[in-house]
């Protein structure tokens, strides 16, 4: 299978287009998840991202046990925090949350998760994660006790952007937070994609294939879904055509 991070590279240099999925083990189950799968025929969907900034009745071994068990599709952890860790998975995103300025998302969780990951066989795939205040507080913004950047300051996202490049982060996660109001703007993503030779994630809010062809075109190489994706299986879907044109 080839590495997620070699995938980005490769659609971002050829103009190509992914899609994540977004799980929450907090709200997951088999059910949906096969239906969504067979709807969107699973090969389209180019990873499974798994986690959450709060999970409090989910189980992330579980869940990525059973998306293991119905399908093919690569599962990468989008951890909230050192705990959400599992050796199921495919790859990691290795986050820093470089819009904000607490010491615990920007290097404590990493420091005790990376011995936990050395020998884990995971790929691990350096993130410069960046919060963009999408219109409402999300769990992220305050689980990770830290200010988003403000929307309407694209030349904030892609300067703090360039500094993760810099940094020597591998791609770069604009997110909106899940359940945003409002999605990050495409003049916001387009600033971001022009500032780095990065792939660019985007994600947060994303309801609309309108939406997402507005973010794909600004510059995103993969656009992530969450909740759209369970009240409106469709959109996955339609996505999906909208990448392969
Ligand atoms: C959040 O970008 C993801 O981290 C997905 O957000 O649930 O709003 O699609 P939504």
């Amino acid at each position: 299978m080839m590495l997620l991070l070699d995938k980005l590279n490769m659609a971002c240099s050829e103009g190509q287009k992914l899609l994540f999925v977004l799980i929450d083990p907090d709200h997951f189950d088999t059910k949906h998840a096969g239906a969504l799968l067979k709807s969107a025929g699973e090969e389209n969907i180019d990873a499974f991202f798994v986690g959450g900034s709060l999970i409090t009745g989910g189980d992330m071994g579980a869940t990525i046990q059973s998306l293991k068990t119905i399908c093919s599709v690569p599962v990468c952890i989008f951890p909230g925090n050192y705990r959400q860790i599992d050796l199921q998975a495919d790859a990691i995103l290795f986050m820093s949350l470089i819009s904000g300025r607490n010491p615990e998302f920007l290097i404590g969780n990493q420091v005790v998760a990376a011995p936990l990951l050395k020998n884990s066989g995971l790929e691990i795939i350096p993130t410069g994660y960046m919060l963009i205040d999408g219109g409402k507080l999300t769990t992220a913004h305050y689980m990770s006790a830290t200010l988003p950047i403000p929307a309407d300051k694209p030349e904030v996202a892609a300067a703090t952007a360039l500094a993760g490049q810099m940094l020597g982060m591998k791609c770069i996660y604009a997110d909106a937070g899940s359940g945003a109001e409002k999605s990050i703007t495409s003049e916001m993503i387009r600033s971001v994609y022009d500032a780095v030779d990065l792939p660019l994630i985007a994600g947060g809010g994303i309801r609309s294939v309108l939406t997402a062809t507005e973010l794909y075109e600004a510059g995103a190489t993969a656009l992530v879904v969450g909740n759209a994706a369970w009240t409106n299986p469709n959109l996955i879907s339609q996505i999906c055509h909208l990448k392969q044109i």
